[in-house]
C-alpha cells in the first residue's frame, strides 16, 4: 500500500494525524505496569505515527511488566516500548496518552505539569475532563487495541503480523472474568487481526512458562480467601509478584455464586487491589474507589478494576490492615455478614477424601 494515499480529515484517525503533524517528534506513554492492551496500542500508534508523519516517534510507560504471559509476549514479539522511571518533554514534542486519561493518575505525567496533546482510552472516566485538541475515549469498546487498530484499518496500512498479535492478544486480555462485552468495533478488529496474526505465537503467549514463585502466590491466594454471601475476599499477607493480584481474582469471579471479588496484597510501598463483578452485578470501578476512598485511588471498567494505597497511608500490621480492607469492602457491596467462610478448608478436603 503506498502511504502516501491521501486520507480522509473527517476520520478519527485523520484528526489525530492533523493534531500531530506540526509536531517535530511524538511520545507515546502508557499507564505505568504497562499490559498488553496499553503495550499493543501503543505501539500501533507507534507505527501509525512513524508511517503516516515520518518524525521520531517513543513509547514509554512507567513501572514493570509482571505477568508471565505479558513478559512472554514481549520476548516473543519485541515491541518497541521503553520501562523508564520519569518523563521529560523537550521542544516541539508532542504527548500522547493511550490506555489510560489524564486523571487516572497511574501514568508518568501524572505527576508532572506536562499535558498531553491527544487520549486514546477506554477507561470509565471519573476525574475532571480536560480541553484538549484530540480525545478518543470509548468505554464501550472491549479495548484500546481495537480502537488504534481501527485508525490503522481506517489509514490502510499494512500490519505485520507480530503487531497484529499483539493487538489480538491484547483484545483477548481485556475481555477476561466478567468483561466480556465486545463491542461491534471489536468484532470487527478481532476478524481483521485474525488474519494478519499467527495463532502459533498467540497460543505460546497464552501458554507461558510459569516460575515456582508463582504457583507458591497462587496457593497463598486460594487459602486466603473467603467467601461473604456473594462477595469473595483474598488478601495477602505478602506476594512475590503483583501479577497474581489479577489473576486471582479474574479466577475466583468464575467461582459459582461468587458475584463481587476483591484481592489485595502489599506489593513494595503500596498495597495493590483488583475488583471483579460479574455482569449485571455492579460497577467494578465504583467498588474499588469506595474501597480506597481517601486513602488511594482506584479505577477502571465497569467489570475488572484496580486501585492503589500507598503503604504509608494503611494501618501498620498486616492484621489490621486485612480488618480495614474487609470492613470497606463489604461496606462498599453492602453485604452485613462479617464472618466469612474459607474457599478452601484444606481440613474438610482430606476429611472428605
Ligand atoms: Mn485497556
Amino acid at each position: 500500500m503506498n502511504s502516501n494515499t491521501a486520507v480522509k480529515k473527517s476520520t478519527r484517525s485523520g484528526r489525530l494525524l492533523d493534531v500531530l503533524e506540526p509536531f517535530d517528534s511524538s511520545l507515546i506513554i502508557t499507564h505505568d505496569n504497562p499490559d498488553p492492551d496499553a503495550i499493543a496500542s501503543g505501539w500501533a500508534l507507534a507505527c501509525l505515527i512513524d508511517e503516516r508523519l515520518g518524525h521520531p516517534v517513543r513509547l514509554v510507560g512507567g513501572g514493570g511488566i509482571v505477568r508471565a504471559e505479558n513478559r512472554h509476549m514481549v520476548h516473543l514479539l519485541q515491541p518497541p516500548i521503553e520501562l523508564i522511571d520519569h518523563v521529560q518533554v523537550f521542544g516541539r514534542t508532542a504527548a500522547v496518552l493511550v490506555d489510560c486519561d489524564i486523571s487516572a493518575g497511574n501514568h508518568l505525567l501524572a505527576s508532572t505539569a506536562l499535558r498531553p496533546v491527544a487520549v486514546i482510552d477506554h477507561h470509565l472516566s471519573h476525574g475532571p475532563r480536560h480541553r484538549i485538541p484530540f480525545r478518543d475515549v470509548r468505554p464501550h469498546v472491549a479495548a484500546s487495541a481495537s480502537i488504534v487498530a481501527s485508525y490503522l484499518r481506517e489509514q490502510h496500512l499494512q500490519v505485520d503480523w507480530k503487531l497484529a498479535t499483539a493487538l489480538l492478544y491484547a483484545i483477548r486480555t481485556e475481555t477476561l472474568g466478567g468483561e466480556t462485552h465486545h463491542s461491534r468495533l471489536d468484532k470487527q478488529i478481532l476478524a481483521w487481526l485474525s488474519a494478519r496474526a499467527d495463532p502459533k505465537t498467540l497460543a505460546e503467549i497464552e501458554n507461558a512458562p510459569l516460575s515456582a514463585a508463582y504457583f507458591s502466590d497462587l496457593v497463598l491466594a486460594l487459602q486466603s480467601t473467603f467467601i461473604y454471601d456473594d462477595a469473595a475476599l483474598c488478601f495477602l499477607p505478602k506476594a512475590q509478584g503483583a501479577e497474581i493480584i489479577g489473576e486471582v481474582a479474574d479466577l475466583l469471579i468464575r467461582h459459582v455464586g461468587v458475584k463481587r471479588v476483591l484481592c489485595a496484597a502489599v506489593i513494595g510501598d503500596d498495597l495493590l487491589l483488583s475488583v471483579r463483578t460479574e455482569r449485571g452485578c455492579g460497577d467494578a470501578s465504583d467498588l474499588a474507589r469506595r474501597t480506597v476512598q481517601d486513602l488511594g485511588q482506584g479505577g477502571g471498567h465497569q467489570h475488572r478494576a484496580g486501585g492503589k494505597i500507598p503503604r504509608a497511608q494503611c494501618p501498620c500490621s498486616s492484621d489490621e490492615l486485612c480488618d480495614e480492607l474487609r470492613n470497606r469492602w463489604l461496606n462498599a457491596c453492602q453485604v452485613d455478614r462479617q464472618r466469612g467462610t474459607r474457599l478452601v478448608a484444606k481440613r474438610e478436603i482430606v476429611r472428605n477424601l
